[in-house]
């Protein structure tokens, strides 16, 4: 079910973003190119299915909120493109194919990430068919996750880790580079359905405890996972000497861990009145998950 679900999104989802970044313009056409290559290239769109899922539980029409979906995707892409870049985690892979600097160059890469960042908040403004006072709203919680309190914090809390750093700056660090994006798609979803705060906050409590396995998981792939099916090598945390909640705690503890906090993203979800089967279906399949 969930995979039928997840494809039926990524068909749609692709054919939306392929059509905004044909229209950002024919100008400057290596960049373009550079951006359809890393954004049109087999992810699984994790987050836009979690912001459209929250928009139709909390009431919304799926095709209204498609574009805002896009234009997250286009932030999560950008930061792919720079976590690969030499200066971050010099990465030749992603998704299976070469690293964006790898087939277009390093320069080419930066801007790539910069225009689909630009870019991104340019599609999320430009949605039509919601409130515009909801619109706005989601664009701040957008730009909040993306920086620095949020994905860039985290980043650099990854950059400046210690091996004498506590834990809980480790949980900090997956709070904030993986699931503030998490946590914002589950939240815009909400608010661009008209939801209520208290329904945004307990949407963010999911994608935060989401966030937190979502990144266990990521950890033990890294250590565990097949090359071929991740599309990207393995063993780079240890290559990179990166300390990982998974290299201090070991891969058993770790898989008990990345359950509780799905459990308790479960839990989260029974404070919703609609149908929150798909959203724990997804749940479910990210902690299974083998790429
Ligand atoms: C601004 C220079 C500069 C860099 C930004 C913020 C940042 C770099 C990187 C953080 C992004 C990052 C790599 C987070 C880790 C999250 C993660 C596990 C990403 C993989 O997400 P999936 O599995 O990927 O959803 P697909 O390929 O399916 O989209």
């Amino acid at each position: 079910m969930v995979d039928s679900l997840i494809k039926d999104y990524q068909a749609k989802l692709d054919s939306r973003l392929d059509i905004i970044l044909s229209e950002s313009g024919q100008l400057y056409d290596e960049v373009l190119r550079a951006c359809h290559y890393s954004v049109l290239n087999g992810g699984k769109r994790i987050r836009p299915v979690l912001l459209l899922e929250f928009y139709k539980l909390c009431g919304g029409n799926d095709d209204c909120a498609y574009n805002f979906a896009c234009a997250l995707e286009m932030i999560h892409s950008y930061s792919l493109v720079h976590d690969d870049l030499p200066c971050m985690d010099n990465d030749d892979m992603r998704r299976g194919k070469p690293s964006c600097h790898k087939a277009f160059g390093e320069s080419t890469a930066l801007l790539c990430g910069d225009a689909l960042l630009t870019e991104a908040f340019s599609v999320a403004a430009k949605t039509m068919g919601i409130p515009s006072d909801r619109v706005v709203k989601a664009v701040a919680h957008l730009s909040a996750s993306a920086g620095v309190a949020g994905m860039i914090g985290g980043q650099m809390i990854d950059m400046a880790l210690g091996e004498d750093a506590d834990d809980n700056v480790l949980f900090d660090m997956y709070r904030l580079k993986t699931g503030a994006l998490l946590k914002t798609a589950c939240a815009i979803g909400c608010i661009l359905a008209g939801a209520d705060d208290e329904l945004v906050s307990i949407a963010e409590k999911f994608g935060e405890k989401l966030g937190i396995a979502f990144q266990i998981i990521d950890d033990i792939l890294d250590c565990q996972g097949d090359a071929k099916t991740l599309g990207k090598p393995v063993g780079s945390d240890e290559k990179n000497n990166k300390d990982t909640i998974v290299v201090r705690l070991g891969v058993e503890y770790c898989r008990e861990l990345a359950k509780k906090y799905t459990d308790e993203a479960y839990e989260c979800l029974g404070h919703f009145d609609g149908d929150t089967a798909n959203l724990k279906a997804l749940a479910a399949y990210l902690l299974e998950r083998n790429y």
